[in-house]
């Protein structure tokens, strides 16, 4: 008898990153994505570029000059459709060879230093006590902030895989700290365009909320202290009808609250205006429906869904918003307790961050367009991109003569 088989057999589109902090580097590996996309391989480092700016930056990042050297899945500048597996060497390694090396050597042993003082807010104690270890490091080179840097070079694959079907995936800050963006309809346009800047400062497109901002995390610095805040990420150009409504994790919003929510310190997802429609009446949060006869189609006078409706693109702007904590190395550290004499103790410190709200935001990028390619690649399916944009036109234009 056949079996009924209700549950998915695999992901269409998978990635898994491995590497740590101070390792020999990050590596991540990719599947799925259709044979002959062109891979642009300057817009994935400046990808990489982007994810290391921003002001608040620690000192790792004038170490790191992050490169994605392609080892399998690429030839002649094209997907082939096999494994894609990106490797991301750490500069920094160099001067944690003996620390965090692979073997046992008197050297390796010699230069172990265990750090047993759990900072508040890291993995470091939940993960010393999970896998039953004395010394901090051997959690926190893995649950730490570097590993996204693996996420951004596959992210930036999906992106290009979905500027092939022309959508734009774009970031910027809204909020951080204290201060936010007065409105926070911000044009799509202009959101884009800080794409083209050198450095990303905060990723705000008002100069003058920016420089505020830049306050904040400057007394944030003298304070010896850290600062979060919120990173928006809109997608354009998606059409309706990706995700759906017929199992609770099939549904879109739900993968990508997952998506986001899985970034180190994002502690709070929101999808459109969320958070504020929670306080509202039903008839001021639904975005009312009409049509464009010229363009044959659907309109939308708002977007307060963030252009999901019941787990489905309804083919406004994908608009999900990151709320990110203060990264939780404090140069002040708070107070602690030893792992060994139990006594209490302020917590280590170890380089870092002030505030990584740009970076977050890029890396956002990365994990929605990861999700987004993902529901593509379900919906419309193909092993050539030809296929993928074959099927895809279809669908497009069967919606249009809906
Ligand atoms: C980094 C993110 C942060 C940095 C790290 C590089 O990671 P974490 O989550 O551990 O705070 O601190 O740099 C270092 C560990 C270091 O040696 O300075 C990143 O995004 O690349």
């Amino acid at each position: 008898m056949p079996r009924c088989v209700s549950v998915k057999v695999r992901d269409m589109l998978r990635f898994q990153t491995a590497g740590e902090s101070h390792g020999q580097g990050l590596v991540a590996i990719l599947q799925g994505l259709p044979a002959g996309l062109r891979v642009d391989f300057d817009y994935v480092n400046r990808e990489l570029k982007r994810r290391q700016g921003g002001y608040g930056r620690g000192g790792r990042m004038k170490i790191e000059s992050d490169t994605a050297q392609f080892l399998s899945g690429v030839r002649h500048g094209q997907t082939i459709g096999s494994p894609i597996a990106v490797l991301i060497v750490n500069r920094d390694w160099e001067n944690w060879k003996d620390s965090m090396a692979v073997d046992d050597t008197p050297e390796s042993r010699a230069a172990h230093k265990a750090l047993s003082r759990p900072r508040p807010g890291h993995a470091d104690l939940p993960g010393c006590l999970k896998y039953n270890f004395r010394d901090a490091r051997y959690v926190l080179e893995r649950a730490s902030a570097r590993e996204t840097t693996a996420r951004v070079a596959v992210g930036s694959l999906a992106k290009l895989f979905l500027k092939d079907l022309s959508v734009e995936v774009a970031s910027h800050v809204v909020a951080l700290g204290e201060v936010s963006l007065a409105n926070d309809h911000v044009p799509f346009e202009a959101v884009m365009a800080l794409r083209d800047r050198e450095d990303l400062m905060l990723a705000c497109v008002d100069p003058v909320v920016e420089a505020r901002m830049k306050t904040v995390v400057d007394r944030a610095t003298e304070n010896r202290d850290t600062v979060g805040g919120t990173f928006e990420v809109i997608v354009r150009g998606l059409p309706p009808g990706l995700g759906s409504c017929a199992q609770w994790d099939e549904r879109l919003d739900g993968q990508l609250a997952q998506a986001v929510m899985s970034i180190q310190a994002v502690k709070a997802v929101e999808i459109g205006s969320g958070i504020a429609s929670a306080a509202a009446m039903g008839s001021g949060v639904h975005d009312e429906i009409g049509y464009d006869r010229m363009h044959e189609r659907f309109t939308r006078k708002t977007n307060r869904a963030g252009g999901l409706e019941g787990g489905i693109t309804n083919g406004e702007d994908l608009v999900v918003r990151g709320y990110l904590k203060p990264i939780s190395s404090l140069r002040r550290p708070l107070e602690s307790v030893d792992f060994e004499s139990k006594e209490t103790v302020k917590a280590a410190y170890e380089r870092s961050d002030i505030c990584v709200l740009p970076a977050g935001g890029v890396v956002g990028e990365s994990m929605v367009a990861l999700t987004l390619a993902k529901s593509f690649l379900e919906k419309f399916g193909g092993d050539s991109m030809e296929e993928t944009r074959r099927n895809f036109d279809g669908y497009v234009d069967q919606v249009r003569r809906f």
